[in-house]
Formats: structure tokens, sequence, C-alpha cells
């Protein structure tokens, strides 16, 4: 827009780049300066009985982070397709990484996967999408960052109760606020918790007294196991599979909304991606198709739902699965 507008030259050049920069601003956008709404919210915060010093320790000084507020108002580049997505995020490295991974904390992910019945597989898979295997958990102060949202995004409301939440994880001395980094949007650590998700579900595995996502390896591994736990995994069962589907197939069949056992798949013809008879299991699954039908197919069961608890994405829930048993095939 702004390189167009410049080479129309003159006065209408001039309007375009004008119309564009009032299109920009969000509709419902703070009014009040910074420094007032968050003297307003230092309010806020001491009457829900987060300490004066934790206030004055996160807040003072604190200013908008202009990164953020730009990250948080960029249009969605070209959208990936499925196959984009999974290619990206399947890399070779990722799936080696992985595998050495899993061999390395193998006892420790067994205790975990024991105490939360989640095989260790799901908890490594999530652990090497959210943060890279908490190589890259994101470099925001998340304190700033929140703030950030909360008095301009587009989704300010929101943003002030995670704000909330955070300065409370503060308070309780779980991690210092220097310490306290994240994504720009305020995902926490190596499991990417929103303030929210955290508090209702990071664990203190390692027993130091401290929930800490950022440093501690059983507190991430507790934190991401507890999760699944707590939104209905069972681990008794796989997430679903990859299969092909005859052509002649129904598709008002295909979607999250028809749910079929097993056996009535393999009566319609669907089989594993290999050809082979689906498993006997009385297992009730989905049938699911990427890419308007171009991409892969997939069968997925009642732990796939729970996966899109997690993150509201099929091919974010898709790949994770397929990670999972990618690494422990390895
Ligand atoms: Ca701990």
């Amino acid at each position: 827009m702004g390189s167009q507008a410049k080479s129309n030259g003159g006065r209408w050049g001039a309007m375009i780049a004008l119309l564009g920069a009032l299109l920009a601003v969000p509709a419902l956008a703070e009014t009040r300066p910074f420094d007032a709404w968050l003297e307003e919210l230092r309010q806020d915060a001491l009457k829900e009985g987060i300490g004066a010093g934790t206030l004055s320790a996160a807040l003072e000084g604190l200013a908008p982070i202009a990164r953020v507020i730009e990250l948080d108002r960029r249009q969605p580049e070209g959208r990936f397709t499925f196959q984009q997505y999974n290619q990206r995020v399947l890399s070779e490295s990722r799936i080696e990484r992985g595998r050495e991974l899993y061999r390395e904390h193998r006892s420790l992910l067994d205790r975990v996967a024991a105490d939360y019945g989640v095989q260790p597989r799901f908890i490594v898979a999530l652990w090497g999408i959210e943060s890279s295997y908490g190589s890259f958990d994101g470099e925001y102060p998340v304190i700033g960052a929140l703030a950030t949202l909360a008095h301009d995004g587009r989704r300010a409301s929101f943003f002030r109760g995670e704000l909330l939440k955070a300065l409370r994880i503060v308070d309780r001395g779980d991690i210092a606020v220097e310490r306290m980094t994240g994504s720009w949007a305020g995902a926490m650590g190596q499991s990417q918790f929103m303030p929210s998700s955290y508090d209702a579900y990071a664990i203190d595995y390692d027993g130091d007294g401290r929930r800490d996502i950022w440093t501690s390896l059983p507190d991430v591994f507790a934190s991401i196991a507890n999760y699944l736990a707590k939104a209905g995994w069972n681990d008794r069962y796989t997430w679903g599979r990859k299969v092909h589907v005859p052509e002649a197939l129904n598709g008002d069949l295909v979607g999250l909304n028809t749910t079929r056992p097993l056996p009535q798949w393999q009566e319609l013809g669907v089989r594993r991606a290999d050809g082979a008879n689906l498993p006997a299991a009385i297992l009730n699954a989905s049938l699911l198709s990427t890419d308007e039908g171009q991409g892969p197919a997939y069968l997925v069961y009642d732990n796939f739902r729970v996966l899109m608890a997690w993150n509201r994405s099929t091919y974010f829930a898709l790949t994770v699965g397929e990670l999972a048993d990618l690494i422990e095939r390895g």
C-alpha cells in the first residue's frame, strides 16, 4: 500500500496513504494514555490482593513495546496449506532432536507419564513444537507484552485478564519478573502457557516450591502432561492415524462432527495409509481430510480433541500427533 501510494505521487497518493493510516487504527483502541491506564490497572490489582511491592517491581517504568503492537496489527500473510505447515514443522532436525531428548530424559518422562497418564512421546512432541524443546521460548518480557496488548490491542479485555494473572504469578514467587519471558503475545516458557493456562495447569514437579516452566524440565514435562490429563487425555489410546480413503466415500462423513466406531470405517473402505486393515478396536473416530482433499486424510480419536483443546487448530493437532509417533519410532 505505502509504495503504491508513493508511486502515484501528488495529492492522491497522500490521500491514499492517509486513508491507509486511518484504517490501520483498531476500532476499539484504548484512548487514555498508557500511564494513566496503567495506574488504574495497578489500583485494580491492589484491590484483588496483589502485593504493592510486586506491583511496583513489575509496573514501574513500564512502557508499551512498539514491536508487540506491530506484530499484533500485522495482516496474516499468505496462509500455509496443511502440507506446507506440516512439512515445515516436521523438519528432520526437529524429529532427530526429539528422538535424542526422548532417550536422554526417558526416566523422568516415564515417571511423569505414569503420574499423569499421558504417553511420554506426546509430552516431547508438544515441547518440541511449542518451544523447539526449550531452545526458543520467546524473548519478550511477559508483563510488558501483556500490558501493551491490554492497553492497545484488539482483544484488550482478554489481555487485561492475562496481565492480572501474570502479576499474580510474580506475586506468588513462582518466577522473578525479570525472568518472566515469553512470546510477543504472552505465551510463557517452554510449554508456552498463557498465564491463565499456567494458573490452571502448571506443576511444581521437582518440589522446589516454584512452578518453573522456564528452566525446570521436571516442571515443564509435568505441566504439559497435567494440561493434557485435565483436558481428558486417555493413555490407553493414541491420537489417530493417517488413512487411505476410497474415492467413493460420501463427503458428508468427513469432519469432526461425524463420529463412527472403527469397524464402520473399515466397512466403508477406509484403511491404514499402507493399505492394511484398521485396528479391530471398538474405538470412536472421525475422518479428517486436509487441503480440500488434496492432502492426506486421517482418522482421529478422542485424544485428538484434547490436542485441539490445547490449540484449536487441526494443523497443529495433526502435526503434534505425527511428531509424537515419529519420535517414538526413531
Ligand atoms: Ca519447581
